[in-house]
């Protein structure tokens, strides 16, 4: 709860938020950090300043051994395949052990203490969906307060789409993912749907504030985030609520703060003793919605299941198009969210598919005969085979 700035933090943020070279973004922060007071309700803000100064000043080394022309360890992984997706997990759970199971990485496995030094990628391929598997160096105890190889775990995992939140299942599982919780927690990555959506768009000067209100403002009416906005110097502005919204849930947002990634339990070394009933122990930890996967990557087991439990994880389906003039649809589907419809697929192929749709034909399982004529509301399922025809 960030609330009550005095107004020259405020200023000073704006300033920060102005600021076009990390350096002085970095000069900015820190000043903006020596005016929020210290008191339990700021201590995320200003945690999440201080892993803001510390990602800047890594970004600076990171450019500057990059142009002495050095290798070394990248602190960014760029995305491949149809989504990334981040191991996590306390040294030693079997994170490497995973990776080379599923991909071709070549990565260290052993039964020393933090191997893995450096966010490694690898490809899972899952049917015809490609899921790149990235293993982030081991959490440990404030990691998210810049602690070791900090930020750039927690930073690897805020980049990605989902998180494989690893637990080793021949000790304690209780710290391990209480650990992981605290951190993210931190890190200001939620692993459970928030109820509110915040956007903020900032917009070109003089173009004034815009409130878009799609949810519910809980204890605040839309005047009151407008001042709000406003004492940030925000002018400028077109704010977009979705679902039930505090005032704080703005102002958090503000600051850029917080990230909703889905997320499962993965419990490895599901061979070893005692495991069932420590996966037990998981079950109410764990809550509603998380789904926990039991492996073992010593017997092989539990693997198979791992695609099919990502996909879902993902909220995406499947759909794949086809040329009017082809009698084949596409090998590679179109990965987009559930609940779309055929002009959300318009959309994502091209900007004129969308303009100019006119109709679609559609081959579905679902359907009493294929191909159907639909119009653009037509929501999509898994699977289904698409043929866009335009004006
Ligand atoms: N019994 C058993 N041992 C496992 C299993 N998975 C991994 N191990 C062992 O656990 C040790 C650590 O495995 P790694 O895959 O290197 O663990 P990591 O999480 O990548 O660890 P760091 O990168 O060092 O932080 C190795 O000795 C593995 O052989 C499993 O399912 N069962
Ligand atoms: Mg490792």
């Amino acid at each position: 709860m960030p609330a009550n700035l005095p107004a020259e933090a405020k200023h000073k943020w704006r300033e920060a938020s102005l600021a076009r070279r990390p350096e002085e973004k970095i000069i900015k922060l820190q000043e903006f950090l020596s005016l929020i007071p210290k008191h339990k309700g700021t201590e995320n803000l200003r945690a999440q300043v201080k892993r803001k100064i510390a990602t800047l000043r890594r970004e600076i080394a990171e450019k500057k051994r990059k142009k002495a022309g050095g290798g070394g360890p990248s602190f960014f992984i760029e995305k491949e395949g149809d989504a990334q997706i981040v191991i996590l997990g306390s040294t030693n759970v079997g994170r490497s052990s995973l990776l080379s199971l599923l991909t071709n990485a070549k990565v260290e496995v052993s039964n020393y203490l933090y191997t893995t030094k450096e966010p490694t990628p690898g490809m899972f391929q899952h049917q015809d969906l490609q899921f790149q598997l990235v293993e982030a160096p081991a959490l440990m105890e404030d990691t998210a307060d810049g602690g070791a190889w900090s930020p750039q775990t927690l930073t690897v995992a805020r980049n990605a789409d989902g998180l494989l939140l690893m637990i080793d299942l021949s000790k304690d599982p209780t710290e391990q993912l209480h650990l992981i919780s605290q951190e993210l927690d931190k890190a200001r990555i939620l692993i459970r749907k928030p109820t509110a959506r915040v956007e903020i768009e900032r917009r070109y000067m003089g173009a004034g504030f815009k409130l878009i209100v799609l949810g519910r403002l809980v204890d605040c009416t839309s005047r009151n985030v407008e001042q709000l906005l406003k004492s940030y110097g925000m002018h400028d502005a077109t704010v977009k609520i979705q679902g039930e919204a505090t005032l704080d849930d703005v102002e958090d947002s503000i600051f850029e703060g917080t990230v909703y990634r889905p997320a499962i339990i993965i419990a490895n070394k599901a061979d070893f003793p005692g495991a069932e009933k420590r996966i037990e122990q998981l079950k109410p930890l764990a809550g509603e919605g998380m789904g926990i996967l039991p492996i073992s990557c010593r017997d092989k087991s539990g693997l198979e299941r791992l695609g099919t439990k990502i996909f879902k994880m993902l909220n995406i389906i499947r759909v794949y198009t086809k040329e009017p003039n082809k009698r084949a649809p596409s090998k590679k589907p179109f990965t987009i969210r559930k609940d779309s419809t055929i002009l959300d697929l318009a959309k994502r192929i091209h900007s004129d598919f969308y303009k100019q749709f006119s109709y679609a034909k559609v081959w579905a399982k679902r359907l009493r005969f294929s191909p159907q004529r639909v119009g653009g509301g037509f929501a999509l399922e898994d699977g289904d085979t698409v043929e866009i025809h335009m004006k």
